[in-house]
Protein backbone atom coordinates (compact mmCIF):
# COMPACT_ATOMS: atom_id res chain seq x y z
CA UNK A 1 0.00 0.00 0.00
CA UNK A 2 0.85 3.65 -0.37
CA UNK A 3 0.39 6.94 1.59
CA UNK A 4 -2.14 7.54 -1.36
CA UNK A 5 -4.10 4.55 -1.35
CA UNK A 6 -3.63 4.62 2.33
CA UNK A 7 -5.48 8.28 2.28
CA UNK A 8 -8.26 7.44 -0.45
CA UNK A 9 -9.09 4.85 1.81
CA UNK A 10 -9.43 7.35 5.02
CA UNK A 11 -11.15 9.69 3.24
CA UNK A 12 -13.64 7.68 1.59
CA UNK A 13 -14.72 6.84 5.03
CA UNK A 14 -14.50 10.82 6.27
CA UNK A 15 -16.03 12.50 3.43
CA UNK A 16 -16.50 16.59 4.35
CA UNK A 17 -13.87 16.36 6.79
CA UNK A 18 -11.02 18.69 5.63
CA UNK A 19 -8.93 19.59 8.82
CA UNK A 20 -9.55 15.89 10.07
CA UNK A 21 -7.97 14.82 6.65
CA UNK A 22 -5.07 17.18 6.62
CA UNK A 23 -4.08 16.18 10.09
CA UNK A 24 -3.93 12.53 8.96
CA UNK A 25 -2.15 12.97 5.92
CA UNK A 26 0.68 14.96 7.61
CA UNK A 27 1.52 12.50 9.98
CA UNK A 28 0.59 9.72 8.01
CA UNK A 29 3.37 10.91 5.24
CA UNK A 30 5.70 11.43 7.97
CA UNK A 31 5.62 7.86 9.65
CA UNK A 32 4.76 5.76 6.96
CA UNK A 33 8.84 4.17 6.39
CA UNK A 34 8.75 3.42 9.80
CA UNK A 35 5.12 1.64 9.57
CA UNK A 36 6.50 0.01 6.66
CA UNK A 37 9.51 -1.14 8.23
CA UNK A 38 7.46 -2.67 10.98
CA UNK A 39 5.53 -5.75 10.45
CA UNK A 40 4.23 -5.98 13.73
CA UNK A 41 2.56 -2.38 12.96
CA UNK A 42 1.22 -3.19 9.79
CA UNK A 43 -0.01 -6.71 11.15
CA UNK A 44 -2.21 -5.19 13.69
CA UNK A 45 -3.30 -2.85 11.55
CA UNK A 46 -2.00 0.29 14.20
CA UNK A 47 -2.09 2.89 11.58
CA UNK A 48 -5.81 2.24 10.46
CA UNK A 49 -6.67 1.99 13.57
CA UNK A 50 -5.51 5.34 15.47
CA UNK A 51 -7.01 7.54 12.54
CA UNK A 52 -10.53 5.83 13.92
CA UNK A 53 -11.37 7.88 17.32
CA UNK A 54 -12.34 5.13 20.15
CA UNK A 55 -15.54 6.71 20.99
CA UNK A 56 -17.06 9.86 19.91
CA UNK A 57 -20.05 11.51 21.98
CA UNK A 58 -22.20 13.99 20.43
CA UNK A 59 -25.15 15.98 22.40
CA UNK A 60 -27.51 18.29 22.64
CA UNK A 61 -27.32 21.79 24.15
CA UNK A 62 -30.07 23.27 25.43
CA UNK A 63 -30.21 26.52 27.68
CA UNK A 64 -31.89 30.29 28.09
CA UNK A 65 -30.94 33.38 26.88
CA UNK A 66 -31.04 36.69 29.17
CA UNK A 67 -34.58 37.65 27.23
CA UNK A 68 -35.42 33.91 28.54
CA UNK A 69 -35.23 32.56 24.73
CA UNK A 70 -34.46 28.57 24.28
CA UNK A 71 -31.43 28.03 22.27
CA UNK A 72 -29.56 25.22 21.03
CA UNK A 73 -26.44 24.41 20.32
CA UNK A 74 -24.04 21.39 19.33
CA UNK A 75 -21.83 19.71 21.96
CA UNK A 76 -18.94 17.25 21.34
CA UNK A 77 -16.25 14.93 22.95
CA UNK A 78 -14.27 13.11 20.70
CA UNK A 79 -11.97 10.31 22.62
CA UNK A 80 -9.25 9.62 20.22
CA UNK A 81 -6.80 6.90 21.91
CA UNK A 82 -6.40 6.03 25.45
CA UNK A 83 -3.69 3.77 24.77
CA UNK A 84 -1.00 5.85 27.10
CA UNK A 85 -3.21 7.64 29.53
CA UNK A 86 -6.91 9.14 30.08
CA UNK A 87 -8.07 11.14 27.46
CA UNK A 88 -6.66 14.50 27.59
CA UNK A 89 -7.46 17.52 25.34
CA UNK A 90 -9.10 21.07 25.57
CA UNK A 91 -12.92 22.50 24.87
CA UNK A 92 -13.66 24.88 22.09
CA UNK A 93 -16.31 27.35 21.95
CA UNK A 94 -16.66 28.81 18.56
CA UNK A 95 -19.12 29.00 16.45
CA UNK A 96 -16.72 27.35 13.45
CA UNK A 97 -16.47 24.43 15.87
CA UNK A 98 -17.69 20.86 13.70
CA UNK A 99 -16.79 17.36 13.87
CA UNK A 100 -14.58 17.58 11.38
CA UNK A 101 -12.27 20.47 13.40
CA UNK A 102 -13.04 18.03 16.69
CA UNK A 103 -11.44 15.49 14.91
CA UNK A 104 -8.74 17.18 13.70
CA UNK A 105 -7.90 18.54 17.27
CA UNK A 106 -8.16 15.30 19.05
CA UNK A 107 -5.81 13.09 16.95
CA UNK A 108 -3.07 16.17 16.67
CA UNK A 109 -3.31 15.57 20.51
CA UNK A 110 -2.28 12.24 20.71
CA UNK A 111 0.52 12.63 19.25
CA UNK A 112 1.23 16.26 21.09
CA UNK A 113 0.49 14.10 24.59
CA UNK A 114 2.51 11.64 23.90
CA UNK A 115 5.45 14.06 22.83
CA UNK A 116 5.02 15.85 26.57
CA UNK A 117 6.45 12.29 28.67
CA UNK A 118 3.61 12.41 30.68
CA UNK A 119 1.20 9.86 30.36
CA UNK A 120 -2.04 11.01 28.40
CA UNK A 121 -3.94 9.70 25.81
CA UNK A 122 -5.82 12.48 23.18
CA UNK A 123 -9.14 13.93 23.09
CA UNK A 124 -10.74 17.05 22.28
CA UNK A 125 -14.35 18.68 22.51
CA UNK A 126 -16.42 21.61 22.14
CA UNK A 127 -18.96 23.36 20.87
CA UNK A 128 -20.23 26.05 17.98
CA UNK A 129 -21.82 27.83 21.28
CA UNK A 130 -20.42 31.98 20.09
CA UNK A 131 -19.18 33.33 23.16
CA UNK A 132 -18.95 36.82 21.33
CA UNK A 133 -21.42 39.80 22.52
CA UNK A 134 -22.41 37.11 25.28
CA UNK A 135 -23.08 38.28 28.71
CA UNK A 136 -21.55 36.47 31.89
CA UNK A 137 -24.78 35.02 32.81
CA UNK A 138 -25.37 33.34 29.23
CA UNK A 139 -21.85 31.94 29.56
CA UNK A 140 -22.69 30.34 32.58
CA UNK A 141 -26.14 28.90 31.86
CA UNK A 142 -24.41 27.75 28.84
CA UNK A 143 -21.57 25.58 30.53
CA UNK A 144 -23.99 24.25 33.05
CA UNK A 145 -26.12 22.97 29.90
CA UNK A 146 -22.83 21.86 28.42
CA UNK A 147 -21.58 20.03 31.54
CA UNK A 148 -25.60 18.71 32.65
CA UNK A 149 -24.35 16.45 29.59
CA UNK A 150 -20.62 15.46 29.70
CA UNK A 151 -20.10 14.62 33.28
CA UNK A 152 -21.20 11.14 32.99
CA UNK A 153 -18.57 10.52 30.36
CA UNK A 154 -15.51 12.54 31.95
CA UNK A 155 -14.04 11.36 35.27
CA UNK A 156 -9.74 12.20 36.42
CA UNK A 157 -8.74 8.27 35.20
CA UNK A 158 -11.16 8.79 32.26
CA UNK A 159 -11.04 12.03 30.32
CA UNK A 160 -10.04 15.29 31.41
CA UNK A 161 -10.69 18.57 29.45
CA UNK A 162 -9.58 21.70 29.80
CA UNK A 163 -9.60 24.84 28.05
CA UNK A 164 -9.00 25.97 24.31
CA UNK A 165 -10.60 29.05 22.15
CA UNK A 166 -13.44 30.38 23.89
CA UNK A 167 -12.56 28.48 27.09
CA UNK A 168 -10.66 30.05 29.66
CA UNK A 169 -10.14 30.25 33.13
CA UNK A 170 -14.37 31.69 33.60
CA UNK A 171 -15.40 29.20 31.62
CA UNK A 172 -13.57 25.74 33.75
CA UNK A 173 -15.08 27.38 36.95
CA UNK A 174 -18.39 27.03 35.61
CA UNK A 175 -17.71 23.77 34.26
CA UNK A 176 -16.27 22.76 37.04
CA UNK A 177 -18.96 23.75 39.05
CA UNK A 178 -21.79 22.51 37.92
CA UNK A 179 -19.93 18.79 37.82
CA UNK A 180 -19.08 18.66 41.47
CA UNK A 181 -22.79 19.91 41.90
CA UNK A 182 -24.08 16.51 39.48
CA UNK A 183 -21.30 13.97 40.97
CA UNK A 184 -21.21 15.11 44.89
CA UNK A 185 -17.51 14.47 44.10
CA UNK A 186 -14.63 17.54 44.70
CA UNK A 187 -11.76 15.67 42.02
CA UNK A 188 -9.64 16.61 38.96
CA UNK A 189 -11.79 16.36 36.23
CA UNK A 190 -10.52 19.65 34.49
CA UNK A 191 -7.58 20.99 34.24
CA UNK A 192 -6.79 24.81 33.68
CA UNK A 193 -9.06 25.09 37.52
CA UNK A 194 -8.70 28.18 39.62
CA UNK A 195 -5.39 28.57 41.61
CA UNK A 196 -7.50 28.41 45.25
CA UNK A 197 -9.50 25.30 44.20
CA UNK A 198 -7.08 22.98 42.28
CA UNK A 199 -5.47 24.90 39.73
CA UNK A 200 -1.39 25.11 39.11
CA UNK A 201 0.81 27.71 39.18
CA UNK A 202 1.87 28.95 35.48
CA UNK A 203 -1.37 26.67 33.51
CA UNK A 204 -2.68 30.10 32.15
CA UNK A 205 0.80 31.01 30.80
CA UNK A 206 1.75 27.64 30.12
CA UNK A 207 1.58 27.36 26.23
CA UNK A 208 2.97 30.27 25.47
CA UNK A 209 5.88 30.05 27.65
CA UNK A 210 6.32 26.65 26.41
CA UNK A 211 6.62 27.78 22.54
CA UNK A 212 9.19 30.61 23.30
CA UNK A 213 10.93 27.83 24.84
CA UNK A 214 10.61 25.71 21.88
CA UNK A 215 11.37 28.80 19.78
CA UNK A 216 14.87 28.99 22.35
CA UNK A 217 16.02 25.91 21.06
CA UNK A 218 15.28 25.63 18.24
CA UNK A 219 17.61 28.97 17.57
CA UNK A 220 20.06 27.51 19.35
CA UNK A 221 20.84 25.04 16.77
CA UNK A 222 21.85 27.89 14.53
CA UNK A 223 23.77 29.40 16.99
CA UNK A 224 21.46 32.59 17.87
CA UNK A 225 18.72 33.40 20.15
CA UNK A 226 15.75 35.97 21.62
CA UNK A 227 18.17 38.98 22.17
CA UNK A 228 16.93 42.14 19.72
CA UNK A 229 14.54 39.68 17.65
CA UNK A 230 11.76 41.68 16.39
CA UNK A 231 9.09 38.75 16.76
CA UNK A 232 5.51 39.02 15.07
CA UNK A 233 2.24 37.51 17.21
CA UNK A 234 -0.97 36.76 15.43
CA UNK A 235 -3.98 35.68 17.77
CA UNK A 236 -4.80 37.89 20.78
CA UNK A 237 -5.72 34.98 22.96
CA UNK A 238 -4.42 32.73 26.15
CA UNK A 239 -1.61 31.61 23.85
CA UNK A 240 -0.58 34.87 22.48
CA UNK A 241 -0.87 36.73 25.77
CA UNK A 242 1.84 33.98 27.48
CA UNK A 243 4.07 34.08 24.49
CA UNK A 244 4.60 38.20 24.25
CA UNK A 245 5.80 37.56 28.18
CA UNK A 246 8.33 35.58 27.83
CA UNK A 247 9.74 36.65 24.31
CA UNK A 248 9.82 40.10 26.54
CA UNK A 249 11.16 38.24 29.44
CA UNK A 250 14.17 36.82 26.97
CA UNK A 251 14.98 40.24 24.99
CA UNK A 252 13.30 40.23 21.58
CA UNK A 253 10.32 42.72 20.77
CA UNK A 254 6.53 41.57 20.32
CA UNK A 255 5.48 44.01 17.39
CA UNK A 256 1.95 42.56 16.37
CA UNK A 257 -1.34 40.93 17.54
CA UNK A 258 -4.31 39.67 15.54
CA UNK A 259 -7.82 39.17 15.03
CA UNK A 260 -10.48 38.23 13.26
CA UNK A 261 -10.84 42.20 11.88
CA UNK A 262 -7.19 42.56 11.29
CA UNK A 263 -3.77 43.36 12.88
CA UNK A 264 -2.24 46.05 15.10
CA UNK A 265 1.39 47.02 14.41
CA UNK A 266 2.96 48.18 17.53
CA UNK A 267 6.69 49.49 16.80
CA UNK A 268 7.43 49.97 20.47
CA UNK A 269 6.79 46.77 21.28
CA UNK A 270 3.98 45.09 23.23
CA UNK A 271 5.44 45.08 26.69
CA UNK A 272 4.39 46.53 30.45
CA UNK A 273 0.45 47.25 30.88
CA UNK A 274 0.02 46.31 27.12
CA UNK A 275 0.40 42.74 28.08
CA UNK A 276 -2.28 43.36 30.86
CA UNK A 277 -4.49 45.06 28.23
CA UNK A 278 -5.25 41.66 25.83
CA UNK A 279 -6.77 39.88 28.99
CA UNK A 280 -9.42 42.71 28.68
CA UNK A 281 -9.51 42.82 25.03
CA UNK A 282 -10.91 38.85 25.36
CA UNK A 283 -12.73 39.41 28.38
CA UNK A 284 -14.86 42.04 26.59
CA UNK A 285 -16.62 39.31 24.71
CA UNK A 286 -15.73 41.59 21.32
CA UNK A 287 -13.13 39.63 20.05
CA UNK A 288 -11.73 42.90 17.90
CA UNK A 289 -7.93 43.95 17.96
CA UNK A 290 -9.07 47.76 16.99
CA UNK A 291 -9.24 47.56 20.20
CA UNK A 292 -5.92 47.77 20.88
CA UNK A 293 -4.92 50.13 18.05
CA UNK A 294 -7.35 52.76 19.87
CA UNK A 295 -5.80 52.66 22.83
CA UNK A 296 -2.44 53.02 22.43
CA UNK A 297 -2.35 54.90 18.97
CA UNK A 298 -0.85 52.83 16.75
CA UNK A 299 -1.57 51.35 13.44
CA UNK A 300 -4.48 49.04 12.55
CA UNK A 301 -4.60 47.18 9.38
CA UNK A 302 -7.91 45.75 8.54
CA UNK A 303 -8.41 41.94 7.24
CA UNK A 304 -4.96 42.12 6.92
CA UNK A 305 -2.87 39.24 8.00
CA UNK A 306 0.35 40.14 10.21
CA UNK A 307 2.88 38.20 8.02
CA UNK A 308 3.29 40.83 5.55
CA UNK A 309 5.74 43.02 8.56
CA UNK A 310 9.22 42.04 8.43
CA UNK A 311 10.43 39.80 11.40
CA UNK A 312 12.90 37.85 12.63
CA UNK A 313 10.47 35.38 14.38
CA UNK A 314 7.12 34.26 13.46
CA UNK A 315 4.56 32.94 16.48
CA UNK A 316 1.32 31.71 14.17
CA UNK A 317 -0.87 31.57 17.88
CA UNK A 318 -4.57 31.96 16.22
CA UNK A 319 -6.27 29.27 15.13
CA UNK A 320 -5.84 26.35 12.17
CA UNK A 321 -5.01 27.64 8.06
CA UNK A 322 -4.15 31.04 9.13
CA UNK A 323 -1.12 30.85 7.48
CA UNK A 324 -1.08 30.14 3.77
CA UNK A 325 1.72 29.87 1.35
CA UNK A 326 1.36 33.68 0.29
CA UNK A 327 2.09 34.68 3.51
CA UNK A 328 4.91 31.98 3.99
CA UNK A 329 6.44 33.20 0.80
CA UNK A 330 6.39 36.96 2.56
CA UNK A 331 7.55 35.47 6.01
CA UNK A 332 10.53 34.33 3.72
CA UNK A 333 11.18 37.35 1.77
CA UNK A 334 11.66 39.57 4.69
CA UNK A 335 14.13 37.46 6.02
CA UNK A 336 12.68 36.02 8.82
CA UNK A 337 14.44 32.48 9.99
CA UNK A 338 11.96 30.74 12.33
CA UNK A 339 8.16 30.16 12.61
CA UNK A 340 6.89 27.99 15.36
CA UNK A 341 3.13 27.49 15.88
CA UNK A 342 1.59 28.15 19.17
CA UNK A 343 -2.02 27.27 17.46
CA UNK A 344 -3.03 24.46 16.17
CA UNK A 345 -2.13 23.72 12.48
CA UNK A 346 -2.14 27.25 12.01
CA UNK A 347 0.34 26.54 8.73
CA UNK A 348 -1.11 25.79 5.54
CA UNK A 349 0.60 22.43 4.07
CA UNK A 350 1.86 24.87 0.99
CA UNK A 351 3.25 27.29 3.78
CA UNK A 352 4.95 24.43 5.60
CA UNK A 353 6.51 23.22 2.01
CA UNK A 354 8.43 26.55 1.39
CA UNK A 355 9.22 26.83 5.14
CA UNK A 356 10.75 23.76 4.64
CA UNK A 357 12.19 24.33 1.03
CA UNK A 358 14.12 27.58 2.26
CA UNK A 359 15.50 25.28 5.05
CA UNK A 360 14.31 27.49 7.96
CA UNK A 361 13.67 26.40 10.99
CA UNK A 362 9.97 25.48 11.32
CA UNK A 363 7.80 23.47 14.24
CA UNK A 364 4.70 22.34 14.20
CA UNK A 365 2.39 23.16 16.90
CA UNK A 366 1.75 19.19 18.37
CA UNK A 367 5.93 20.21 19.53
CA UNK A 368 5.81 23.69 20.13
CA UNK A 369 2.15 24.32 22.02
CA UNK A 370 2.95 20.88 24.18
CA UNK A 371 3.68 23.35 27.15
CA UNK A 372 -0.18 24.05 27.82
CA UNK A 373 -0.90 19.91 28.13
CA UNK A 374 2.22 19.40 29.74
CA UNK A 375 1.11 21.49 32.56
CA UNK A 376 -1.95 20.50 32.39
CA UNK A 377 -0.75 16.72 33.44
CA UNK A 378 1.07 18.27 35.77
CA UNK A 379 -1.53 19.56 37.57
CA UNK A 380 -3.18 16.56 37.34
CA UNK A 381 -0.32 15.23 39.40
CA UNK A 382 -0.72 17.72 42.03
CA UNK A 383 -4.46 16.85 42.02
CA UNK A 384 -4.15 13.35 42.71
CA UNK A 385 -0.95 14.05 45.16
CA UNK A 386 -3.24 16.63 46.81
CA UNK A 387 -0.23 19.20 46.77
CA UNK A 388 0.77 22.09 45.38
CA UNK A 389 3.97 23.23 43.74
CA UNK A 390 5.71 26.60 43.54
CA UNK A 391 5.60 28.71 40.47
CA UNK A 392 9.56 27.72 39.96
CA UNK A 393 8.91 24.05 40.31
CA UNK A 394 5.98 24.09 37.76
CA UNK A 395 7.75 26.56 35.40
CA UNK A 396 11.11 24.36 35.34
CA UNK A 397 9.43 20.68 35.18
CA UNK A 398 7.63 22.81 31.88
CA UNK A 399 11.46 24.04 30.56
CA UNK A 400 12.23 20.93 30.96
CA UNK A 401 9.50 18.70 28.73
CA UNK A 402 10.19 21.31 26.09
CA UNK A 403 13.94 20.56 25.45
CA UNK A 404 12.85 16.55 25.92
CA UNK A 405 10.37 17.52 23.00
CA UNK A 406 12.78 19.49 21.00
CA UNK A 407 15.17 16.65 21.42
CA UNK A 408 12.90 14.01 20.41
CA UNK A 409 12.54 16.32 17.02
CA UNK A 410 16.12 16.48 16.76
CA UNK A 411 17.00 12.71 17.27
CA UNK A 412 14.20 11.39 14.78
CA UNK A 413 13.75 14.40 12.13
CA UNK A 414 16.88 15.50 10.79
CA UNK A 415 18.03 14.66 7.82
CA UNK A 416 21.09 16.11 6.19
CA UNK A 417 21.75 17.88 9.08
CA UNK A 418 18.53 19.96 8.52
CA UNK A 419 15.76 19.27 11.47
CA UNK A 420 12.25 18.51 10.06
CA UNK A 421 10.61 18.77 13.24
CA UNK A 422 7.31 17.67 11.39
CA UNK A 423 9.02 14.68 10.89
CA UNK A 424 10.75 14.25 14.29
CA UNK A 425 6.90 14.87 16.12
CA UNK A 426 5.18 12.90 14.25
CA UNK A 427 7.79 9.84 14.25
CA UNK A 428 8.13 10.13 17.79
CA UNK A 429 5.38 10.74 19.16
CA UNK A 430 3.60 7.69 16.88
CA UNK A 431 6.20 5.42 18.59
CA UNK A 432 5.50 5.79 22.13
CA UNK A 433 1.83 5.23 21.02
CA UNK A 434 1.94 2.35 18.33
CA UNK A 435 4.12 0.13 20.76
CA UNK A 436 1.40 0.77 23.57
CA UNK A 437 -1.07 -0.35 21.49
CA UNK A 438 0.56 -2.75 20.65
CA UNK A 439 1.17 -4.24 23.72
CA UNK A 440 -2.71 -3.67 24.50
CA UNK A 441 -3.59 -6.33 21.77
CA UNK A 442 -6.63 -5.41 19.69
CA UNK A 443 -9.06 -3.41 21.51
P1 LIG B 1 -8.35 32.15 22.89
O1 LIG B 1 -9.81 31.98 22.81
O2 LIG B 1 -7.74 32.67 24.14
O3 LIG B 1 -7.86 33.05 21.66
C1 LIG B 1 -8.06 32.61 20.33
C2 LIG B 1 -7.51 33.63 19.34
O4 LIG B 1 -7.63 33.13 18.01
C3 LIG B 1 -8.30 34.87 19.35
O5 LIG B 1 -7.52 35.95 18.95
C4 LIG B 1 -9.41 34.50 18.33
O6 LIG B 1 -10.13 35.55 17.83
C5 LIG B 1 -8.59 33.87 17.25
N1 LIG B 1 -9.44 32.99 16.45
C6 LIG B 1 -10.12 31.90 16.83
N2 LIG B 1 -10.78 31.33 15.80
C7 LIG B 1 -10.54 32.12 14.76
C8 LIG B 1 -10.97 32.08 13.41
N3 LIG B 1 -11.77 31.10 12.95
N4 LIG B 1 -10.49 33.04 12.59
C9 LIG B 1 -9.65 34.01 13.04
N5 LIG B 1 -9.22 34.10 14.31
C10 LIG B 1 -9.67 33.17 15.15
O7 LIG B 1 -7.70 30.75 22.51
P2 LIG B 1 -6.23 30.20 22.78
O8 LIG B 1 -5.23 31.30 22.81
O9 LIG B 1 -6.35 29.27 23.91
O10 LIG B 1 -6.01 29.32 21.46
C11 LIG B 1 -5.29 29.80 20.32
C12 LIG B 1 -4.73 28.62 19.54
O11 LIG B 1 -3.82 27.90 20.35
C13 LIG B 1 -5.77 27.59 19.07
O12 LIG B 1 -5.35 27.03 17.84
C14 LIG B 1 -5.69 26.52 20.16
O13 LIG B 1 -6.12 25.27 19.69
C15 LIG B 1 -4.20 26.54 20.44
N6 LIG B 1 -3.78 25.99 21.72
C16 LIG B 1 -4.32 26.40 22.90
C17 LIG B 1 -3.85 25.88 24.09
C18 LIG B 1 -4.35 26.33 25.42
O14 LIG B 1 -3.90 25.77 26.42
N7 LIG B 1 -5.21 27.32 25.50
C19 LIG B 1 -2.83 24.84 24.11
C20 LIG B 1 -2.29 24.51 22.82
C21 LIG B 1 -2.78 25.07 21.70
P3 LIG B 1 -11.73 35.25 17.57
O15 LIG B 1 -12.23 34.36 18.67
O16 LIG B 1 -12.27 36.60 17.64
O17 LIG B 1 -11.88 34.64 16.24
O1 LIG C 1 -4.53 22.15 22.21
C1 LIG C 1 -4.17 21.93 23.38
O2 LIG C 1 -3.17 21.28 23.66
C2 LIG C 1 -4.99 22.51 24.46
N1 LIG C 1 -5.95 23.21 24.18
C3 LIG C 1 -4.68 22.21 25.90
C4 LIG C 1 -5.23 20.88 26.31
C5 LIG C 1 -5.12 20.56 27.77
O3 LIG C 1 -5.66 19.49 28.13
O4 LIG C 1 -4.54 21.30 28.55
Amino acid sequence: MTVKEFMQKVTARNPHEPEFLQAVEEVVTSVWDVYESNPQFMEAKILERIVEPERMILFRVPWFNDKGETQVNKGFRVEFNSAIGPYKGGLRFHPSVNLSIMKFLGFEQIFKNSLTTLPMGGGKGGSDFDTKGKSDAEIMRFCQAFMSELFRHIGPNTDVPAGDIGVGGREIGYLFGMYKKLKNEFVGILTGKGLNWGGSLIRPEATGFGVVYFAQEMLKTINKNFEGKIVAVSGFGNVAWGAIQKVNDLGGKVVTLSGPDGYIYDKDGIKGDKVDYLLEMRASNRDVVQDYAEEYGVPFYPEKRPWEVTCDVALPCATQNELDEHDAENLVKNGCICITEGANMPCTPKAIEIFQKNKKLYSPGKAANAGGVSVSGLEMSQNSLRLKWTREEVDERLHNIMKAIHNQCVKYGTVDGYVDYVRGANIAGFLKVANAMLDQGIV
